[in-house]
């Protein structure tokens, strides 16, 4: 799968490259581009935003600039996901929706928002990770990332996808690995009849 990131903070997206999803990049399962939109600014101070029209607190990002660094990319074929406080919140059946999909545009917002007219022009769909605010849409791209990659195929055992559809990924278990004794607590004794082990 490819995924495209469309941001004004692309070094906040290193921590992709740690544990199962920089595995997965090294491992070409998926593809991640960071797209700096600040390079698509056509002023010589590199400015990306203004004043909102109407009045009111903040700044909002100007159309052209991301229509520029969209346009960048080819696009036959992806899904622009627009990451916004407004969107619809994200959940485990939206993740199986999307790991079916080749190629992904992230677009992230800063500051109060980005204009409206280049939103209706390039974005499928727009997704919130949930009723609080934050301040951009890097984090919740990189939890979309994150949470999506986990089901294409090849990056996590195909035993841990199943357990979790046996448990709804809902209902857990408590869990204990060694040492048998800690802090005085034993490990409960109906788990005690087998070493630690794998699954069958
Ligand atoms: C926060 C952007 C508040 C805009 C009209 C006039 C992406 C996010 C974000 C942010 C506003 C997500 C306004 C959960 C989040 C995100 C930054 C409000 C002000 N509108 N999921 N003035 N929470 N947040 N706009 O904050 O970009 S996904």
């Amino acid at each position: 799968m490819k995924i495209d990131i469309l941001t004004l903070f692309p070094e906040m997206f290193l921590s992709l490259k740690q544990s199962i999803i920089g595995k997965a990049i090294e491992n070409n399962l998926i593809e991640v581009n960071l797209i700096n939109i600040r390079d698509f600014s056509k002023d010589k101070h590199k400015k990306v935003d203004d004043t909102p029209y109407g009045g009111g607190a903040g700044m909002v990002i100007m159309p052209d600039v991301i229509y520029d660094a969209f346009n960048s990319i080819k696009t036959k074929n992806a899904k622009t996901i627009y990451l916004s406080p407004q969107g619809k919140v994200f959940n485990q059946n939206k993740v199986k929706e999307l790991s079916k999909e080749n190629h992904l545009v992230l677009l992230c917002g800063h500051y109060e928002g980005v204009d409206q007219r280049v939103l209706d022009e390039i974005v499928d769909e727009e997704i919130s990770i949930g009723d609080y605010i934050l301040t951009g849409g890097e984090l919740p791209a990189m939890v979309l990332v994150d949470a999506v990659s986990r089901y294409v195929k090849g990056v996590i055992s195909e035993e841990s996808i199943k357990e979790e559809t046996f448990s709804n990924g809902l209902l857990e278990y408590p869990q204990y690995t060694r040492p048998e004794v800690f802090l005085n607590k034993q490990v409960p004794q109906v788990l005690k009849s087998r070493k630690p082990q794998r699954n069958c």
